[in-house]
This record gives structure tokens, sequence and C-alpha cells, in this order.
């Protein structure tokens, strides 16, 4: 899914991300790659120009953070209105407390996935612990009823069907008589689809919708129809009212357009997604997450957090200084290790650094060899830190026994040490941007091989 949109998107952000300073222009051409996206996406065209438009403001408005640079920040900007297009925060079901009878109504056209997402979502309460209630009341389609019946028996729900039944409000009230009596706090009502809206439908709907009062209103869609399943969701909300939808077959839905269209035309939310045919085959929608997923950089927020936690541009200055004037130092190097530590990832922080990206994976950081670093050099005195010359070898060996290694690995370590230094001097001449010497130094005292 989603991953034709995920590719060009995120190639339009690795281009403007690597780039220290950003043009209007930069951004300009980053914004119509993404809008070209978008709209191959099948995203519909009033909210392609919504985002464009919220983008570049936000993006021309922005003050620039000392800890990113530009062009990590436009990719964050870029992030934050994904997510906000796509509904912000995870909505979940507001059903009433177990205590009391709360009311799921399923609705959407024939063939969208009720019948498949009610058992989803009774799979998914049970698992939560709730007693839910699947109620058969789709009387049209011959097999209807059946079909429940069995994925009911698959998942071990209960399913209350009446033979020969002609009202679904009977059912319905049915259904409540017998969820009293068998201490059900949950009823989800499977309800008739049709080729189209049409006045039958959205009748039955009603009165289903009048007698029972439910918590949850709920259309499901078929993601494939991309734009039409917006425009379906539309027309039910405007006739009946909803508090959410279901898109399903997500999984064979490559483009992904009406997960990001639907919140912004109907300002109703996508509240999961279905991801197969199977009963465990329903995702909740994390906006934050698919957003993650469309930038194809990881998790971006948080990459950038971590950034402004961990690559501190006063700080990269200061490395940058030192590398130049060969003062670094042990001190620094442990200071370095811990402020990789720190981070969950090193690979992606690095993939957001200037001329880093696809350079580095996680393969080639070798943690063990950092957890023994920082060994060594946390046994060090601070003097022995400042000055590495001065140690020697009965130093080494007490430095070995307090950090539980061998005189053998003090040494590789020193050298590695000289190394180091030797390198940086090299490249300080030729780099100067605060940012990639830090990278680089992750690099180097990750332990590369
Ligand atoms: N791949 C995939 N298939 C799905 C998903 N949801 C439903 N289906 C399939 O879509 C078909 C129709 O699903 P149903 O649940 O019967 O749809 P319905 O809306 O109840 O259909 P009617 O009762 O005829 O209106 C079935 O073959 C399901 O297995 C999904 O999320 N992914
Ligand atoms: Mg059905």
């Amino acid at each position: 899914m989603l991953d034709k949109l995920t590719q060009k998107v995120s190639d339009a952000l690795r281009f403007i991300s690597g780039k220290s300073a950003i043009s209007e222009k930069n951004i300009g051409d980053a914004v119509d790659a993404i809008k070209m996206a978008l709209l191959e996406a099948d995203v519909n065209l009033r909210v392609v120009r919504r985002f464009v438009n919220a983008t570049m403001e936000e993006a021309q408005g922005e003050k620039v953070l000392r800890s990113v640079d530009p062009g990590q920040q436009f990719v964050k900007i870029v992030h934050d209105k994904l997510v906000s297009f796509l509904g912000d925060t995870r909505q979940d079901l507001r059903l009433k407390g177990p205590d009391a009878l709360s009311c799921i109504l399923m609705l959407g056209l024939q063939g969208s996935g009720k019948t498949t997402s009610s058992a989803k979502l009774a799979l998914r309460l049970k698992k939560e612990g709730r007693k839910p209630l699947l109620v058969a009341c789709d009387l049209i389609r011959p097999a209807a009823v059946e079909q429940l019946a069995i994925l009911g028996g698959q998942i071990g729900v209960p399913v209350y069907k009446e033979e020969g039944a002609r009202d679904p409000v009977a059912v319905y009230r049915g259904g409540v008589n017998w969820a009293q009596k068998n201490l059900i706090d949950t009823l989800i009502i499977d309800t008739t689809g049709r080729l189209q809206i049409d006045e039958p439908m959205m009748e039955e709907l009603s009165r289903l919708k009048k007698a029972a009062a439910p918590d949850e209103l709920l259309l499901v869609a078929d993601s494939m129809t991309g734009q039409s399943a917006v425009d379906i969701a539309k027309t039910f909300d405007e006739k009946i009212g909803l508090t959410g939808v279901i898109l399903t077959k997500f999984d064979s839905d490559t483009r992904g357009g009406a997960a990001l269209s639907l919140k912004t035309i109907t300002g109703k939310p996508l509240k999961f997604v279905g991801m197969g045919e199977k009963p465990e085959d329903l995702e909740p929608f994390y906006p934050d997450r698919i957003a993650g997923r469309i930038l194809g950089m990881g998790d971006v927020v948080s990459l950038v957090e971590k950034a402004q936690e961990v690559i501190d541009q006063k700080e990269a200055l200061a490395l940058q200084k030192k590398m130049e004037k060969e003062t670094f130092t042990l001190e620094d190097w442990l200071e370095q290790i811990r402020a990789v530590k720190k981070m969950g990832s090193l690979q992606a922080l690095l993939e957001m650094v200037p001329g880093m990206a696809g350079q580095v994976s996680e393969d080639d950081i070798n943690r063990e060899e950092l957890k023994g670093q920082e060994a060594i050099l946390s046994s060090m005195t601070r003097k022995e830190r400042a000055n590495h010359l001065i140690i020697g070898p009965s130093r080494r060996t007490r430095i070995a026994r307090g950090s539980g290694t061998s005189v053998a690995e003090v040494a590789r370590l020193l050298k590695k040490f000289e190394k180091m230094k030797t390198m940086m001097k090299k490249m300080s001449k030729f780099n100067r941007n605060p940012q990639a010497a830090q990278a680089m130094m992750s690099r180097m005292q990750g332990g590369f091989r």
C-alpha cells in the first residue's frame, strides 16, 4: 500500500532535506513534486490545494530553529501538515462503559466490507475485554445472515439472528433483549448494502438509527474506489450522520487517496483500516504513523525531535572547532558516545544529516563495541581523558581492570583515537559543516567496520 506515493514524496523530501540552506525555489520545487504525487494518488484536488497552501505558508513563516537545519525543518512541516490532513490524532471508538449497552451501526454500499468489518470489530472489542454481540440485520442478501453466523463462530462471538425475519428494526429489538439476558455490553449491527445509495436503503438505516440511537455510526468504505469512497462518505453523513469511517481493502489500495481526502472533505475521522480478509486484519488508524509511512523517512517527527535534543547546533559548532584546532580529547569522545547511545537509531539520524543520506546502515554500527568503548573511557580519570599521552602501561592495566576489558583492548582504543584525530584533521580541512562533522564523529565512534 501507498508505495508509489511514498516513493515520490520521499524523493522530493530527500532532495531538500540534504540541504543546509534552502531557498524559496527549493521549497517550491519540493512542494510541486509532492503536489503531483498526491494528485497521482487520487487525492481530491481541493485537498491537494489546501495542503500545498498550508505547507507553503508555514514554511515561509517558520523561524529557523537553531538545532535543525532548514531542510530538516521543512520535512517536519510537511509531516505535520500530512498528520493534520489525516485527522491529527487517533480517534478511537466512543462507547459507553461496560455497565450500559453500547451500539455500533455499520453501514455502507454492497461489497464494501460491512459484514467482514463487523466481525473484525467484534474480535477487537472481545480482546479488549468487552462482550460484543453481532446482530444480523441484513435481511436482503440471501446468504448474509449465514455469513455473519460463520464469522461469529470463527471468532467466538455470539450472533443474534431471527429466521425468516423481514424487519431489521424488529431484529434489532430482539437483539437488545437477548443482550440484556446474556450480559452483552456492545451491539454491532450488520446492515444491508446496496449497489448505490438509494431511498429504500436510507429509509431502512434511518429507522434503525432512530430505534437504536447508536454510539457509533460507522461507514464502511472500499478504499480501492478512491475519491468515490469520499463522495459516498459525504452523502451518508448528510443523509444519516456518521461518527467515523472504516476504510477497507487498504492492503490492496496502492494509492491511498481516499485516506488522505476523507477527513478534510467530510470532517469525519477515519477510525480503522481493513488490512486483509481475516478477522484479525483490522488496524486502528494512526495519522502520524501513516504520515511517517508516506514520507518514507521513518518517523520524522521523533527524528527531528531527537535531532533537536542531540545535534545541538551550538554543540556541533564547538565540536567543529575542536576538530579544526585538534583539541579533541578522549573526554569529548566519551561525551559523543553517550550522545549516540541516547538516540534510538543512529542510522535514522544520520539519514537526516546533509550528505549522509543513504550512506549508512544500522548494520554498520557496532553497538557492542560502543558499549565497550564507553566502559573503557569511563574507567579513565578526567585527567587521563584530557591528555591521552599520559596513559602508560600501569595506567592501562588499571583501566583494563576497572572496565572489565584487557590491556590489549585499552591499547586498541587508544590507537583508534589517534587514528580518529588524524582523520579529523584531514576532514575538517574540506568539510566545514558542523553537522556533518558531528555525523562523521558518530560514524567513527560507532565502531564502523
Ligand atoms: N483484501 C481485503 N479484502 C476485504 C477487506 N474487507 C473485506 N474484504 C473482502 O471483501 C469482500 C466483501 O466483504 P463483505 O464483508 O461481505 O462486504 P459487505 O459490505 O458485507 O457486502 P454486502 O453484504 O454484500 O453488502 C469479501 O470477499 C471480503 O473478504 C479488507 O480489508 N481487505
Ligand atoms: Mg454483508
